[in-house]
C-alpha cells in the first residue's frame, strides 16, 4: 500500500491579492524544478493541511496548495461574521487559480481535487483545459441538487441516525424541510449563540459522517469556533447557490472540453457524504478516464485505500522517473 510521502515545508510561501478585498494564501513545496500540480481542497471551506503536501513525489513535483476565498490562512476569514462572502464564488475561484498559476510562472499544472475539490477542479479543468496537464479527482461531489438533498435531508441521516439529531438539534421542527436554508439563516443572522450552536452541528455532521471509521480527532477540531464558523458559512452560502452550476450537470455536460486530458477518478464504495453515484455518472459519462473503486473506503483523502490510489495516480503521471 503506497501511503503519504514524508512531511515537509513550502521553499515559497505568499498572500496573493485577487481583488475583491481578497489575499489568498499559498504555498509551494517539494523540487521547484519538478512538474507542477495543484491541490484543490474540500469543503468548500476546509484550507489545505499540512499532510495535503505528501500526496505528491518532492523530489519530481513542484506542489502548489493554496486555500480558497476566506479560508484557511487566506484573508478576510469567514470566521469573523462581518466578512461578507458575495464575491466567494466559484467562478471568482477558477480566476484566482489562474492569477495564482500566473504569478507562480507555471504553464501547466497537474490538477488535483476531492470531494468539493472535485468540483472546482473539473471546472477550472473545463474553462482553461489547455492549462491543465491532467486531473487526479477523489469522492466525487459535484454540488447537484440530489447530491445536497441526500446529504443534508434524506440520505445520510439513516445511516447515522444518532450523529443526526445532533445536526439538526438547532433548528425547530418547522423549518426541518428545507435545512439548508434553515441553516443559512442562523450562520447569516445577527445572533452570535445561535450561529455557532449551527455551525458546530454543520461541521461535526460532516466531520462525523466522512470516515469510514470514527475519526474523534476530526470531529472535536470541527468544533472549534473558527473553523467551525469559517467551515459552516462557506458550506452553506456555496449549497444555497447550488455552488454557481448551471442545471443539469453543468460538469458532466462539459467533459468534452477535457475528455483528452489523461485522468483518474478514485471513489471510496462507503463513501456516505458524496455516494458513489455520482462518480458512477461521471465515468459513465467519461470512459477515458482512469476509474479506480476503493472497496473499503469512505470519503476522506486519508483512507487508506483512497491514498493508495491517489499515490499511484501522482506517482504514475510524474513520468518515466517515478519509483
Ligand atoms: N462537503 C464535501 C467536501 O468537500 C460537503 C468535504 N468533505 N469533508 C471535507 O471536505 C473536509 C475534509 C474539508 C472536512
Amino acid at each position: 500500500m503506497r501511503t503519504l510521502y514524508p512531511p515537509i515545508d513550502p521553499h515559497d510561501s505568499g498572500l496573493l491579492d485577487v481583488g475583491d478585498g481578497n489575499q489568498i494564501y499559498y504555498e509551494v513545496c517539494g523540487n521547484p524544478d519538478g512538474k507542477p500540480a495543484v491541490m484543490i481542497h474540500g469543503g468548500p471551506g476546509g484550507g489545505c493541511n499540512a499532510n495535503h503536501r505528501r500526496q505528491w513525489n518532492p523530489d519530481l513535483y513542484r506542489i502548489v496548495l493554496f486555500d480558497q476565498r476566506n479560508c484557511g490562512r487566506s484573508r478576510p476569514h469567514a470566521s469573523d461574521p462581518e466578512t461578507d462572502l458575495t464575491a466567494n464564488t466559484t467562478w471568482n475561484l477558477v480566476a484566482d487559480m489562474e492569477r495564482l498559476r500566473e504569478h507562480l510562472g507555471i504553464e501547466r499544472w497537474q490538477v488535483f481535487g476531492g470531494s468539493w475539490g472535485s468540483a472546482l477542479a473539473l471546472a477550472y479543468a473545463q474553462t482553461h483545459p489547455d492549462r491543465t496537464s491532467e486531473i487526479v479527482l477523489r469522492g466525487i461531489f459535484l454540488v447537484r441538487p440530489q447530491e445536497l438533498h441526500w446529504f443534508y435531508q434524506e440520505g445520510t441521516r439513516h445511516l447515522f441516525p444518532d450523529l443526526w439529531e445532533r445536526l439538526v438539534a438547532p433548528i425547530p421542527e418547522e423549518e426541518r424541510d428545507d435545512l439548508i436554508a434553515a441553516f443559512g439563516r442562523r450562520l447569516e443572522g445577527t445572533d452570535d449563540e445561535a450561529r455557532l450552536a449551527a455551525a458546530r452541528a454543520w461541521s461535526q455532521w460532516e466531520a462525523g459522517t466522512i470516515t469510514l471509521l470514527p475519526n474523534p480527532a476530526l470531529v472535536e477540531e470541527f468544533g472549534e469556533d473558527k473553523l467551525a464558523v469559517c467551515f459552516a458559512r462557506i458550506e452553506n452560502h456555496y449549497f444555497r447557490h447550488g455552488g454557481w452550476f448551471e442545471p443539469a450537470d453543468q460538469l458532466i455536460r462539459n467533459v468534452d472540453r477535457i475528455r483528452h486530458i489523461p485522468a483518474v477518478i478514485v471513489q471510496g464504495r462507503y463513501d456516505t457524504c458524496t455516494p458513489m453515484a455520482t462518480a458512477w455518472d461521471l465515468h459513465k459519462a467519461w470512459p477515458e478516464a482512469e476509474f479506480q473503486v476503493a472497496p473499503d473506503a469512505g470519503h476522506a483523502y486519508s483512507e487508506p485505500g483512497v491514498l493508495d490510489r491517489l499515490i499511484a495516480a501522482t506517482d504514475g503521471f510524474a513520468g518515466p522517473a517515478a519509483g
